[in-house]
Parts: C-alpha cells; sequence; structure tokens
C-alpha cells in the first residue's frame, strides 16, 4: 500500500546489508525492539555538523528505518557537555554564496528528520548552537535534561538564516519567542525552553536516557502504520503558509545582501581566530 508520502514499514532485510555493515565513526547506529538509537560520535570537535557526520547521521537514519525502527533517538554520548556545536563553521562557505541553501547538507539533513516515516526524538544533554537548535526542531520532540541549553546563533556570526528555518522556530514557539532567540543568540535554558514549548519534557541528566527509552518504547508499541501515517499528516500540514514569487525573490534579495556581506567574512574570520567580530554593518 503506497499513499504519496507515505510508505509502510519495510521488512528488515534478510542478513546481506546489516546495519552492523552500515556503521560510520562519526555516528553509531544501533536498533533494539524496534527502536533504532543515533549517538553523534565526534566530541573532539563538539559534534559540530560536518558534512562528513551530517552524510552519516543521513545514512544512518535511513538504514535504521529500513531495518524496521518504529521510533528513532538521536543523541549524544553520555555526559555530554556540548551535544552538538551546530553547522561546521570551517565548512561555512565563502563570502557570495548561500551558507543554507535548500541543497546544503544542513537543509538536507533537517528534511531528512522531517521526512523521516518514523518519530524521532531528540535525547539532549549538554549545550546546543546553531543548526544543531534546528536540528532538534525538525526532530518529533526534544526530551531534555535540566541542564541542557539551546542557541540560535547566526546573527553573531552574521548569518542572515533562511525562511524554512526561521518557520520552524515561529511554529515551535511563536514569534516573539523565534525573534528574541534569533536576536540576542544568547542561550536559552531547558526550562524556558520547555516554557515555550521547544522541549517536551526536562528530565534530571541521571534519568534522561530511563526516561526517553520508555517514551520511544510507547511509541513502538503503537501500530506502526497508524505511527506513519500520523507523522506523515502532522509533516504535510505544517509545511507554513504560502508566500506569494515575488515574495520569495524579495526575501533571497534580503538573504544575499548579508552573505555577501563583509560581516558575513568577519564573523566567520572572528571566530576563527577566536576573537570577537567586529561588525560594520556592510
Ligand atoms: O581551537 P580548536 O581547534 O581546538 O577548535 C575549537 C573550536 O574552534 C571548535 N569548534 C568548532 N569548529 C567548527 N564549527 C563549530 N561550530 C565549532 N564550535 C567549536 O571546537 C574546539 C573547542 O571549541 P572551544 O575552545 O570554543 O570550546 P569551549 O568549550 O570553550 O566552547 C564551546 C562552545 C560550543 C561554547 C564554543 O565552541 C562555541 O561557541 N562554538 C560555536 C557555537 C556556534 O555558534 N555554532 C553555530 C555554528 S553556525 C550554524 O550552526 C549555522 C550556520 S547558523 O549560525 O546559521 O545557525
Amino acid at each position: 500500500m503506497n499513499i504519496e508520502n507515505f510508505t509502510p514499514p519495510p521488512t528488515p532485510p534478510k542478513g546481506g546489508n546489516t546495519l552492523e555493515s552500515r556503521q560510520h565513526d562519526l555516528v553509531l547506529a544501533s536498533l533494539e525492539n524496534r527502536s533504532g538509537t543515533i549517538i553523534l560520535n565526534n566530541p573532539s570537535r563538539l559534534n559540530c555538523l560536518s558534512h562528513r557526520l551530517m552524510e552519516e547521521l543521513m545514512d544512518a537514519l535511513g538504514a535504521l528505518e529500513q531495518h524496521g525502527a518504529s521510533v528513532i533517538i538521536i543523541r549524544a554520548a553520555p555526559g555530554a557537555r556540548v551535544w552538538s556545536a551546530g553547522h561546521d563553521i570551517n565548512e561555512l562557505p565563502a563570502p557570495r554564496r548561500d551558507p543554507l541553501s535548500y541543497s546544503d547538507p544542513l537543509e538536507m539533513l533537517l528534511r531528512s528528520v522531517q521526512d523521516c516515516p518514523v518519530p524521532v526524538i531528540a535525547m539532549v544533554e549538554g549545550s546546543v548552537w546553531g543548526g544543531a537548535c534546528d536540528l532538534c526542531c525538525s526532530c518529533d520532540m526534544v526530551i531534555a535534561s535540566d541542564t541542557a541549553t539551546f542557541a540560535m546563533t547566526p546573527a553573531k556570526i552574521g548569518i542572515p538564516y533562511n525562511p524554512s528555518g526561521l518557520m520552524h522556530f515561529v511554529n515551535h514557539i511563536g514569534l516573539n519567542k523565534a525573534k528574541e532567540m534569533f536576536f540576542t543568540a544568547q542561550p536559552v535554558s531547558a526550562q524556558e525552553a520547555h516554557n515555550n514549548g521547544f522541549v517536551n519534557d526536562i528530565v534530571p541528566g541521571e534519568q534522561l536516557e530511563s526516561f526517553t527509552s520508555k517514551r520511544a518504547g510507547h511509541i513502538a508499541a503503537n501500530a506502526p502504520l497508524a505511527v506513519r501515517a500520523i507523522k506523515a499528516q502532522f509533516r504535510l500540514l505544517t509545511r507554513g503558509a504560502l508566500i506569494d514569487a515575488e515574495t520569495a525573490e524579495r526575501i533571497q534579495a534580503i538573504r544575499r545582501s548579508v552573505y555577501d556581506s563583509e560581516d558575513y567574512a568577519e564573523g566567520i574570520r572572528a571566530f576563527k581566530e577566536k576573537r570577537p567580530p567586529q561588525f560594520k554593518g556592510k
């Protein structure tokens, strides 16, 4: 039964292409009782979202779903101080090239989570930065330890962000709180993130894994076809308001004026030189 944007749970491939054969090193994937887990496994680089880590993460999502996962948890290693430091700044393009265009790895990763046929849970301990916050936003729920923090930092670096990303936050936490996160670029506490709807549950760190596993078990115990159909409907119903062609072009012109700017280059240069940026507004 193949309805557009909806596929029934696959029968796991027999032998041959096992999950283990798909193991990577920047993420570790495992499957138990139809609950998949993906561990971000590059702590020396603060799990920053390099193109390679993002490709491995997308591959692991697909592999787990193909091997029968009914729910997938994305997490860092136990005790992580930084869940993910966001997009690898060293891989951001030079000025005059859109840093967050539709076909860039971060945007493809965010869509792969939103389009994953089964629910994806972000299990968060430590601090979350930039594009990694959008990764959490793209998951179907966020379960965070009481010491987790979330910071949206494009304005701190000189990046204009992008329309679909902005709407992820507006849809999750409302316009004013989304503006506060983006304009201030300051970390938001787990409690504040729970108050504004970004986080589903706050759990003491030592209970985070068992709490998340229990939530995943509740999902995995339900009818997989129904869960998949409900997720597919949520995805289609929350794609946001239509905008006319001229508005889309105007948005792109506004964004281009930023990623063409000297400030964009200065923001990245300052980060690499470990100094505060000197923005000139041009
Ligand atoms: O000096 P080494 O070689 O040891 O490297 C340092 C940092 O340069 C590196 N690192 C990163 N490298 C690439 N991309 C990153 N996002 C990134 N973050 C960190 O990791 C090594 C240890 O970092 P350090 O010394 O700063 O550690 P810390 O414990 O003092 O501070 C941890 C953080 C996470 C508070 C700090 O590293 C930080 O503020 N990182 C940047 C967080 C951020 O703004 N991420 C957004 C990236 S841009 C993005 O996601 C989107 C494009 S957008 O901006 O649009 O949302």
